[in-house]
């Protein structure tokens, strides 16, 4: 077929995916060709993103959305449950072959529901738990002030040092001085290999629970390219969607070693989420799920999770090639956090908005901004990485971020929280009509025209 057979073919397919929407809500259905458009347009940069594929789509948007099974396999307090008792058993055993653990939940609505259910299952109200602080690259539910696990629990943070790695000596201290009953391990800003085995020393000795939320690196510890926590934690949560490839969700697992510390571990959790925090499952997620994982057991998928941190390195080095600032100066997985100067963290993910490459802004260790004016952006490659990009795109990408980080060097936020509001929307309005921007948006375009979004994958 001819490149523009091709392109009609398919738009009659994307057509006719949408068909009812169209016919019976055209407001709603030209909203969601305007996302599809969008993210064919552009470079998904955050590293919590990817593309899933049709199989997971067609899953999520099957009947299986229209029944309630409050309980779990061979226990619903409702009837009529015969088939979805086989599709969470499906999941559940395709989850623990995957991870080597004895024990799944596949429930969670997703991975804040999940870690608050194991804080649930583990600790009660005014127990100590300890998380990496939320500045660090630490997740909300890992007991941050404002999060329900930091109201609850007595919540200890612990941090990285400068070169991004987590402090072990403070981390040492903190855990020997307050003899937590929970310990998180895990992030959503880290650029490091976890030291799963390090911590859980510790942890051990001091009789703490040890939970990894792998969320962020779920594909990559089933690709090989980041160890499991399986041997050293007692309990491991993850989301479902980030480089596990799948629907929004999340999962909780118990290990061979939480189970020998605890044999009603399994059932607490449970109990936490059903009925202690969620009422029925998605099963139309639950059967996305099983998609996914059985997906993500294959060559291919493993293969996938390498290049996704072969082209984050690759990214990496060309981003410090071209005199941008990485906090520990590389990374281990397939996430980047770039130093871009105090507080201007929102100018340059807005200029690369506007450029077509989609990032976040984030905060870096000792920030010396806030969360809502970080002094980084956050970069990952999974979703370009599932759409066939190598290490020849990642230099341009590389390139293309390096000049638009340059071309706003000298742009700086006022003081104050309606000033900077001001800016910051004054700043959009004046680069949507910059050339610069215009060209590297061409550029951006032509190369996603190069790697469409695949039927295969949505
Ligand atoms: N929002 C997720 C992320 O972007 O990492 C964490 O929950």
């Amino acid at each position: 077929m001819n490149t523009v057979k091709k392109q009609k073919n398919k738009a009659n397919v994307l057509r006719q995916r949408y068909a009812a929407i169209k016919s019976s809500d055209p407001e709603l259905y030209y909203l969601i060709r305007c996302e599809q458009k969008r993210q064919s347009d552009t470079l998904e940069l955050i590293p919590s993103e990817n593309i899933v594929s049709k199989a997971v789509l067609e899953a999520m948007g099957s009947v299986l959305t229209n029944k309630y099974s409050e309980g779990y396999p061979g226990a619903r307090y409702y009837g009529g449950n015969e088939c979805i008792d086989k599709i969470e058993t499906l999941a559940i055993e395709r989850a623990k072959k995957l991870f080597d653990v004895p024990y799944a939940n596949v429930q969670p609505y997703s991975g804040s529901p999940a870690n608050f259910a194991v804080c649930l299952a583990i600790c009660n109200p005014g127990d100590t738990i300890m998380g990496l602080h939320l500045f660090d690259g630490g997740h909300l539910t890992h007991g941050w002030k404002k999060s329900v696990t930091g109201k609850l629990y007595n919540s200890i943070p612990y941090h990285v040092k400068e070169n991004g790695e987590i402090d072990f000596t403070s981390l040492r201290n903190l855990i020997t001085k307050h003899k937590p009953r929970l310990i998180w391990v895990g992030a959503t800003a880290y650029t490091k290999a976890f030291p799963f085995k390090k911590i859980a020393k510790i942890a051990d000795e001091v009789g703490a629970y040890l939970v990894a939320d792998i969320a962020h690196i779920a594909g990559l510890v089933i690709s090989g390219v980041h160890e499991s926590p399986s041997p050293y934690a007692h309990v491991i949560t993850t989301t479902t969607h980030k480089t596990l490839r799948g629907p929004r969700g999340g999962m909780i697992m118990v290990t061979d070693k939480g189970a020998r510390k605890d044999p009603e571990l399994a059932n607490k959790i449970n109990a936490a989420i059903i009925p202690g925090s969620q009422g029925g499952p998605h099963n139309h997620i639950t059967a996305g799920i099983a998609v996914a994982l059985k997906e993500a057991d294959t060559p291919a998928f493993r293969k996938y999770g390498k290049k996704v941190v072969k082209n984050a390195q690759a990214l990496a080095s060309e981003l410090i090639k071209r005199g941008l600032s990485l906090v520990g100066d590389c990374t281990e997985n397939h996430l980047i956090l770039v130093k871009v100067g105090k507080g201007r963290g929102p100018i340059v993910e807005i200029a690369l908005d506007l450029a077509g490459i989609t990032v976040n802004k984030n905060t870096i260790p000792n920030e010396p901004s806030t969360p809502f004016y970080p002094s980084g952006i956050r970069l990952g490659t999974p979703s370009v990485t599932t759409r066939g990009m190598g290490v020849t795109e990642m230099k341009k990408i590389g390139k293309w971020i390096a000049q638009i980080v340059n071309l706003v060097r000298d742009e700086k936020l006022p003081p104050g929280k309606s000033a900077k509001e001001k800016f910051l929307k004054n700043l959009k309005t004046k680069l949507e009509t910059d050339t610069e921007i215009k060209q590297v948006r061409r550029q951006v375009k032509e190369l996603c025209q190069k790697f469409p979004i695949r039927e295969t994958f949505i």
